[in-house]
């Protein structure tokens, strides 16, 4: 009993983490399909204790699929993505290959479920930063409206995929020797130049766009915009790379559109709500941490405070493992609400 499940990019480091998601949360898998590029292709996978070869991606892979998550960059998504609907699948991608499509629901569940019934085969699994920022966000959003955000992100080097966290550990095994480095893929493998990551922060995650932003800093504010159904809503972002492996931290400002919240308020608010686990105690010197956020599901949030010149201003730490809710597991969630929405078959 379950359903047909293809993995597209299953050795990646994202999709790693959605064949191990589908065995801890237990998906209904009939079956597994670990599907990669032709150079990953041989290697096996691990699923509920069983061994299962990794094949090549092709558009034929997908017959018989019902449920197809890519997870292997924004090009084999717009080559294969169409091919898998074509056969009766519903593809959900992690890239932003078509996330701002209009046909597209782009969707985290705590916060938009049910946009998923306006799917026409493809739904877009969000940007990880955007992810966690949103989910944190909604609850205060709902109880009190929401005018502005200003966040500025300290991105883990995983989010830039396995080479990423390969060349952070050896620069800086090579910097604490003493040794030459040879930077080759932050901050964006592809791009001119490419800078040290180790002992470092690098103001820049993705490619320039031509006002000046990086393309993350646009997912950021217009998937935010997007996810939340407010066109009006203020956004602006900064994103960083930080030598972290695992685990987004977020420093937000947000300003709420009506009067009376404070921060046991806002506490109380995120106490309540479904994926969120508050750590906001500081005379205890309890909050967020990356460290301790890698390898759970929840989005952690603290150090909330009110702005001291703006009454309706609050500051937020916002922190989450972004292979998981970030990517795999919110993946995994609007697989489980294709099905509790009755939209799986
Ligand atoms: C990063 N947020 O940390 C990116 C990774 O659009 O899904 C995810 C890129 C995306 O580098």
């Amino acid at each position: 009993q379950g359903y047909h499940v293809a993995i597209v990019g299953a050795t990646g480091a994202v999709g790693e983490q959605l064949i191990d998601t589908l065995d801890r949360l237990d998906f209904p898998v009939a079956s597994l399909l670990p599907l990669s590029s032709k150079r990953s292709a041989g290697k096996k996978i691990m699923f509920k204790g069983e061994e299962i070869t990794v094949q090549e991606a092709t558009a034929e892979s997908f017959e018989g699929i019902q449920l197809a998550l890519f997870s292997a960059g924004g090009s084999i998504s717009q080559a294969l993505a169409p091919e898998a609907v074509k056969r009766g699948a519903i593809v959900v991608d992690n890239t932003s290959a078509f996330r701002m499509d209009e046909d597209v629901p782009l969707v985290v569940p705590e916060v938009n479920e049910e946009d998923l019934k306006n799917h026409s085969g493809i739904i877009a699994n969000p940007n990880c930063s955007t992810i966690q920022m949103v989910a944190a966000l909604e609850p205060i959003k709902k109880a009190k409206g929401l005018k502005k955000i200003i966040v500025s992100t300290y991105q883990a080097v995983s989010g830039a995929g396995v080479k990423a966290i390969d060349e952070m550990y050896e620069q800086s095994q090579q910097i604490v020797e003493g040794k030459e480095i040879n930077p080759q893929v932050l901050p964006v493998s592809g791009d001119k130049n490419h800078y040290q990551i180790a002992f470092n922060a690098i103001p820049q995650i993705d490619v320039f766009q031509e006002n000046g932003y990086t393309f993350e800093e646009l997912k950021m504010m217009n998937e935010t915009k997007k996810i939340m159904h407010d066109n009006s809503l203020k956004v602006a972002a900064t994103c960083v790379r930080l030598p972290v492996e695992t685990g987004h931290s977020e420093s937000v400002y947000i300003e709420v559109e009506q009067d009376g919240l404070d921060v046991p308020g806002i506490r109380q608010l995120l106490s309540e709500a479904p994926g969120i686990t508050l750590q906001d105690d500081p005379s205890n010197q309890v909050y967020p941490l990356a460290s301790a956020a890698k390898g759970k599901d929840d989005v952690f949030v603290g150090r909330i405070r009110r702005d001291l010149d703006e009454e309706k201003g609050f500051h937020l730490w916002i922190v989450a493992d972004n292979l998981l809710k970030g990517a795999a597991l919110n993946s995994v969630q609007i697989g489980f609400s294709l099905i509790k929405l009755g939209l799986l078959k």
